[in-house]
């Protein structure tokens, strides 16, 4: 029976991760914007997926299927655009980063029954909730645990409020974070819940905690997150099977082309197989609608809104639907430079710095429907979305680095914050 048990084990084992036999990574340099342009196109025609969009003068990397690698290298070599393999054997690769969990998982000291979450690998969402309930329970003074509605496969969609006054106090901004919308994009899950342990745990910054109230979503699309972490490693979307005919075979909504902004118009597909799909509507997600009733609740208090992805170094602001700049392009280019600055004076050796500018004209890339822009179109003066630094070598960012990137993260967003209570006063 045992020995049936580990074949069957190793079996499952072996099995993960199968669909990604034979896929490869290449990092791309376009230069040109013929080169961007290319590319772009070559999203739909070759099923390109971008797991770090390329921007001006920094390389970027993409996946793509065995059927589509020979045409899509021809294609860059007839245009010239620079390029390496980044990884050869994806599955290869997948396999090897699961040892890395398994042996964290092990050696793992950091674990303290769920009072506090551990940040030297990523946790699984029960991890992530108990953790949130954790701090709603242990410190009911300050930080409530919301649970507004069930994601579309049934799971709690939780967010935290932080607030000294529970939230009475209307004369304090209220700062508003996700992260997990993209759910392959682990790391943007971390660097929510450590703000949580910033304002509740370890308070050093105690301005944070008594002159702001904070609302924090780690984990915007649950449903997807367990997704990736237990069945497709790059998956993105949502798990809703109820948009469209294809849905079924092809669940998933892109949250982040989603939300009511020109919504649908650039940079989506019309079809649910596509990773850019936008919907049958804007907000058909639970997942977004959540977030869009948050910024709406307190629409009036909100200065700063952040919302966590991966990867590419980069604070983007709007407009990403067309690369115009909204009346406030200044102060968001100010303060985005601020942040990053601030990172850049705590980032680990050897990572980028931080990139600073305009959705559509840092990244090249039209796409409408992103939630920096929905927030910063119902009035929200600052709205940033934080690319996360990442892919070195491995898909996720190497979990030794992530408490290095949630802390460098949590110092751009006390700049941020710091700098939106200016503006709020005024
Ligand atoms: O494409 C996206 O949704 C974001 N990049 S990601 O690699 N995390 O998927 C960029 C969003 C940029 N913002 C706007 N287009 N407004
Ligand atoms: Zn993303």
């Amino acid at each position: 029976m045992k020995l049936w048990s580990l074949l069957l084990l190793c079996a499952l084992a072996h099995a993960k991760h199968e669909i990604y036999n034979g896929w490869k990574t290449y990092y791309v340099e376009p230069t040109t914007n013929s080169h961007f342009e290319a590319l772009s196109l070559g999203e739909q025609k070759y099923a390109l997926d971008f797991l770090m969009r390329p921007m001006v003068g920094r390389e970027g990397v993409v996946l793509v299927q065995p059927e589509h690698q020979e045409n899509f290298i021809n294609e860059l070599d007839n245009l010239g655009i620079g390029y390496r393999v980044h990884c050869d054997n994806i599955k290869e690769q997948l396999d090897y980063e699961d040892k890395i969990h398994e042996n964290h998982k092990r050696n793992s000291t950091a674990r303290r029954n769920g009072k506090s979450l551990p940040y030297d690998d990523y946790q699984d969402l029960d991890t992530i909730y108990e953790y949130m309930d954790y701090i709603g329970k242990q410190y009911p003074e300050i930080a409530k645990v919301v649970e507004p509605a069930k994601s579309f496969e049934g799971r709690p969609l939780k967010y935290m409020k932080i607030s000294t006054t529970n939230f009475q106090d209307t004369s304090k901004p209220v700062i508003v974070i996700d992260g997990g919308i993209h759910s392959r994009e682990w790391i943007s899950i971390p660097v929510v819940t450590w703000a949580i342990h910033k304002l509740v745990e370890d308070v050093t910054d105690r301005d944070m905690l008594e002159e702001f109230d904070w609302i924090l979503i780690p984990v915007v699309n649950p449903d997807g997150y367990e997704f990736s972490r237990t069945r497709v490693r790059f998956w993105r979307m949502t798990r809703s099977t109820d948009q469209h005919p294809d849905s079924v075979r092809c669940p998933g909504v892109d949250g982040n082309r989603n939300y009511d902004f020109f919504w649908n118009t650039v940079g989506t597909w019309p079809s649910p197989c596509s990773d850019l799909y936008a919907g049958s509507r804007a907000f058909s997600e639970i997942e977004t609608r959540v977030v869009r009733d948050v910024l709406h609740e307190y629409l009036d208090r909100i200065p700063l809104y952040l919302t966590m992805h991966s990867f590419g170094s980069a604070i983007l602001y709007p407009w990403g639907h067309d690369g115009t700049l909204s009346h406030n392009a200044l102060g968001l280019h100010t303060v985005g430079v601020a942040m990053a600055d601030k990172i850049f004076e705590h980032t680990p050796p050897g990572f980028p710095r931080y990139i600073v500018g305009n959705s559509a004209l840092t990244l090249n890339y039209r796409a409408a429907g992103a939630s920096e822009d929905y927030a910063h179109s119902i009035g929200i003066p600052l709205s940033y979305t934080y690319e996360l630094p990442g892919v070195f070598g491995l898909f996720h960012l190497d979990p030794i680095y992530i408490e290095a990137v949630c802390k460098e993260t949590w110092e751009g967003i006390v700049v941020g914050a710091t700098r939106a209570r200016d503006l709020f006063r005024k």
